[in-house]
């Protein structure tokens, strides 16, 4: 038995500010979350959820704990939905700076964020949970918190603020990653 289990849930990630929101969410269900830094593989699929099943899955096989991971992607809709899946490799070679050159003076910027956790454990069968919020690309890069295309992502709900512009908490009020954790978090206390 690992002495690990029982206590808390594992958020298999290497971005500490993903996990700095995640951790904000599930406090407010008393859920209890530890950063593992594990390498898992990253399959290449044009389906973010498929890519965070077989995530889960192999974290799951190296680490034998209870574990969530997350995966979001940026989807652009006149951009016929990309970076979406790609959003990771788009950041580190374009960054917003790309994006915002690709956009130009296209008028429909509408966009959106999607997210999928993922959570398994050695007991239970894989469960996925999504959260989406609508927004739309601004036309410069405002604000300097969160991380990745926060800076031209302005969600609705959000005042014309970017979500750089607010603090976690403000995001975390709007964001497509508390949305899947929030339905994740209900699903885990009704379990117990
Ligand atoms: P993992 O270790 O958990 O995989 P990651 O940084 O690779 O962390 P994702 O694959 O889920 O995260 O996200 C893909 C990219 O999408 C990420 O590098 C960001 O550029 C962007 N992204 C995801 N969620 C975001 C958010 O809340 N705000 C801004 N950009 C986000």
């Amino acid at each position: 038995m690992n002495p690990l289990k029982g206590r808390a849930i594992f958020f298999v990630t290497r971005n500490i500010n993903k996990f700095n929101e995640a951790r904000r969410v599930l406090a407010e269900y008393k859920i209890a979350v530890a950063m593992l830094r594990l390498k898992t593989i990253e399959i290449q699929d044009d389906d973010v959820e498929n890519i965070a099943r077989m995530r889960a899955i192999d974290a799951l096989e190296k680490s034998n704990l209870p574990l969530i991971v997350e995966d979001a992607g940026l989807f652009i809709k006149s951009l016929n939905g990309f970076p979406g899946p790609y959003s990771s490799y788009v950041y580190r070679t374009i960054g917003s700076r790309g994006i915002l050159k690709l956009m130009g003076d296209v008028d429909d910027r509408s966009a959106q964020f999607r997210s999928v956790v993922v959570y398994c454990s050695p007991e239970e069968q894989v469960r996925l949970f999504r959260g989406v919020v609508d927004g739309k690309i601004a036309t410069e890069a405002r604000g300097s918190s969160g991380f990745g295309f926060d800076p031209i992502f302005e969600p609705e709900g959000g005042g014309g603020k970017t979500f750089a512009e607010m603090t976690i908490e403000e995001k975390n009020r709007l964001s497509h990653r508390s949305k899947a954790l929030r339905s994740f978090a209900e699903w885990y206390k009704g379990m117990r």
